[in-house]
């Protein structure tokens, strides 16, 4: 049997993306309440247009998604049933910290919370949780700029001791910062960056950088003083560059492509900055705001296990132009010939799970944890409102097999694996809800018209299956 007998079967979410009730509870507006669906929408999570309050022009997703605000109960109940032993759920820090630089917390944020980590452990699911998954009160961006502004690492640091103490005992795993190195692709979603005009954006980058490394650094240490039982790991969007083809030009590019991703998590996992990294940042004149202390706090405060998300594999190429980029994915990456793709375009390629798997594991020799795998796909209800995705069914079939591989054949360590949108959610790259991730068919489109009525998909049956199994039956 590949799989421990507790191995953490179960599902993943993100408040920003399901919860809604964006002014409920005393809760202060974020960067991600603020983004639309539509065009605008990728200038605006790159940070290139600024957009930081509603208008009516647009149409914003986040506010009410799914309303999991109102049905988390009758959600975790269909978790429950398909037999997931984890949860992998996100925090909005604008219901703890409404506006982000109060000392006090917001009481019902807290509650609310709290509700739900009890609600998960008398259904014997286990809350795995993602402090900040690609959220920021929007006071802590029009006051200090967001993460390019060292004040955030204070700010984060009350969060985290805020919700270690209140929490302790019915949470045990956490995650500092959901992908992390989104920062450098989405640097609006990923640290509430939005550029001025003139200003030297990869510093920008690289100054939040580090302050987020150091705040999950300082959590780090917190979370393990309050509670030895905590195990913090960092969260790295993941998914191995492969060389074009074996012309040494691009073995290269395709090293150094892995490597502007993973410098976050060799910080983190190994507890200094790498040097490629900062070799680089000296050519090319980025400082990073390193302060006396900093060094240790990252040296002597390393996670205890590396998660990571895997939707598709990447091609790194030497630039002849963009004639042959893949599309629809805000990270860069030629075609593979080899793959098929998803109707976003995202290429399909289970062994590559199994390869960033090994790679992952040979380069941090900590335990690893898959928290997002899946397939956005667009889902026709027939007349019952069900929905037969076979489609969904072959994906994560075929990448739960190449797991187990690396599990069984490799000999990686592996906690568990979490697929995303485990109820249908909103997009994070696009704002659609008709790209759908989901065993839970959720009733409403891409403009909020809908029911909200939760419908079992096939893929249901056969998760709660695979689960039963634990992974043998797929
Ligand atoms: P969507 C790409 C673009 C945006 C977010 O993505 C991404 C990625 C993955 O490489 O990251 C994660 O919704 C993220 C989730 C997100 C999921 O991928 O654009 O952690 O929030 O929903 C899927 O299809």
């Amino acid at each position: 049997m590949p799989f421990s007998k507790d191995f953490l079967w179960g599902g993943a979410t993100a408040a920003n993306q399901c919860e809604g009730g964006y002014n409920l509870g005393g809760r202060g507006l974020a960067n991600v309440d603020v983004v639309p669906h539509g065009k605008d929408r990728f200038p605006i999570i790159t940070g290139e247009m600024k957009h930081l309050d509603f208008d009516d022009q647009h149409f914003y997703p986040a506010k009410e998604a799914i309303d999991m605000y109102h049905h988390w109960k009758e959600d975790l109940a269909m978790f429950a049933e398909m037999g997931f032993k984890t949860y992998r759920m996100s925090l909005a820090w604008t219901r703890i910290f409404p506006k982000g630089d109060e000392t006090e917390p917001n009481e019902e944020g807290l509650a609310f919370y709290e509700e739900i980590f009890k609600e998960c452990q008398r259904l014997g699911i286990e809350p795995l949780v993602t402090i900040t998954h690609f959220d920021c009160p929007i006071h802590l961006i029009k006051e200090y700029g967001g993460w390019r502004n060292r004040k955030m690492v204070d700010f984060y640091e009350n969060l985290a001791r805020t919700i270690f103490t209140r929490f302790k005992g019915l949470v045990h795993y956490w995650l500092t910062f959901n992908e992390i190195n989104m920062l450098l692709h989405a640097p609006f979603m990923g640290a509430g960056l939005v550029f001025e005009e003139g200003e030297n954006k990869e510093q920008a980058k690289y100054l939040a950088a580090h302050h987020e490394l150091l705040a999950s650094a300082i959590a780090t240490k917190i979370g393990h003083e309050i509670d030895p039982e905590n195990k913090i790991g960092c969260m790295l969007a993941a998914g191995e560059y492969y060389p074009f083809d074996c012309h040494p030009d691009n073995v290269l590019e395709a090293q150094q492509q892995n490597h502007d991703n993973l410098f976050f998590i060799d910080v983190q996992s190994r507890g200094k900055y790498p040097n490629y990294l900062l070799k680089r940042l000296e050519r090319e004149g980025i400082e990073l705001p390193i302060q006396e202390g900093d060094l240790e706090i990252l040296a002597e405060n390393t996670v205890d296990f590396v998660s990571f998300s895997y939707y598709s594999s990447r091609v790194a190429k030497v630039s002849d132009g963009d004639a042959d980029k893949s599309a629809g994915n805000i990270f860069e990456s030629v075609t593979n010939p080899y793959l098929e793709a998803s109707e976003w375009g995202w290429q399909i390629d289970p062994q590559g799970l199994r390869i960033t798997m090994n790679s992952v594991w040979d380069r941090y020799q900590k335990p690893l944890f898959v928290v997002e795998n899946g397939l956005g796909a667009v889902d026709t209800p027939d007349e019952d409102g069900y929905v037969a995705d076979d489609y969904r069914i072959a994906y994560m079939a075929a990448h739960i097999e190449e797991m187990k591989k690396a599990v069984e054949l490799d000999g990686v360590e592996l906690l568990g694996y979490t697929s995303w949108g485990c109820i249908d959610l909103v997009s994070a790259g696009t704002g659609e809800m008709s790209k759908r991730y989901g065993f839970i068919y959720v009733d409403r489109d891409d403009f909020g018209k809908g029911s909200l009525k939760r419908t079992p998909k096939k893929s249901f049956a056969w998760y709660k299956k695979v689960i039963a199994t634990n992974g043998e039956d797929l």
